[in-house]
């Protein structure tokens, strides 16, 4: 369900702030350009850095951004394809937020401040165009190709798209978007570091066969969720990867296939748990989820996957 549409347009009357969550991704960055050419006065900032893939459909579309927001904003800021205030702080002072977001976890946000959540929708992007629709505003032709980008990057290439996915991104296209085009604003060189980071995790990988459901765990410096969604590619079911710094603090990241997700395996949740003894962040969906916080990535990674051995073997 959208909020009040009175109350909806009012808020994007005023001079709006597109924040993007940290390390932001296609589906972020291609919802952000959607949003910047069809509502007028917008400006996009990052929160705490892009990825490659990000910076990629950014790059290719020209728009200008900001590295870090300002302290404060005069207007409302729209928050994109997070729900939770820690994974785009530092926000700026302002008197209204507007969260658009796909993501099973909402943080606390003020009472004044509106949420538009929608956790069975496959990206945020879905929701910004269907978004667009209910508050009457005509799309531009320039957010067209960017949002069905990250549509195709949310859903897998529509690997996980859902009837709903097929839907709206059939209408974008009906609306002028280009589908090969849309693949080029996705189509990114792969830097060196981020092959090497594959190769290395992939020669690093262990992994173990429960109940007919293969699951593979690995280490590398950079990358963890790269190296987990191949891991899937290659036939795991489970793939968890860590990586952790000289200053104790670990990431982690998950994905699992349809035969998990369908076995009844949900890493969101998986990871909630495990973070109940370990006390990081964590957030994402029922097939892929990260986590982050300060110890030991080899222990960590052994909890997330004997929390997944406990739910296969229906413990
Ligand atoms: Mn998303």
């Amino acid at each position: 369900m959208f909020p009040n549409k009175q109350k909806l347009k009012e808020a994007f009357e005023k001079r709006k702030l597109i924040i993007l969550h940290h390390n932001a991704d296609v589906d972020c960055v291609g919802s952000a350009i959607g949003i910047y050419h069809t509502l007028k006065e917008c400006q996009i900032s990052l929160s705490n850095g892009i990825n490659s893939g990000g910076k990629s459909i950014m790059e290719k579309s020209g728009v200008e951004y900001l590295q870090t927001p300002p302290e404060k904003w005069d207007g409302t800021v729209i928050v994109l394809d997070t729900g939770e205030p820690e994974r785009c702080a530092p926000l700026p002072k302002a008197e209204k937020f507007v969260i658009i977001d796909h993501h099973q976890k909402i943080g606390s946000w003020g009472a004044n401040d509106t949420i538009i959540s929608f956790p069975d929708k496959t990206s945020t992007a879905e929701i910004v165009f269907e978004m667009i629709k209910y508050i009457e505003e005509p799309i531009s032709d320039l957010s067209l190709n960017p949002l069905l980008a990250a549509i195709y990057a949310d859903t897998g290439s529509f690997r996980y798209a859902n009837e709903n996915s097929l839907k709206i991104a059939s209408e974008i296209c009906n609306l002028g978007a280009e589908p090969q085009k849309a693949m080029e604003l996705l189509n990114r060189e792969v830097k060196e570091d981020e092959r090497i980071a594959l190769l290395k995790g992939m020669q690093r990988m262990k992994w173990t066969n429960e109940r007919k459901y293969v699951i593979c765990t690995s280490f590398v410096n950079a990358y963890t969720s790269n190296v987990a969604k191949n891991m899937i590619r290659m036939g795991a079911d489970i793939g968890i990867v860590f990586s952790e710094n000289k200053k104790g603090e670990v990431q982690l990241s998950t994905r699992c296939s349809l035969k998990a997700k369908e076995g009844g395996i949900n890493l969101a949740k998986i990871l909630k748990n495990v973070n109940s003894s370990f006390g990081g962040s964590t957030g994402g969906h029922i097939g892929a989820a990260g986590m982050k916080g300060m110890g030991d990535g080899e222990a960590l990674t052994e909890m997330v996957k004997q929390e997944c051995v406990r739910i296969i073997k229906g413990k």
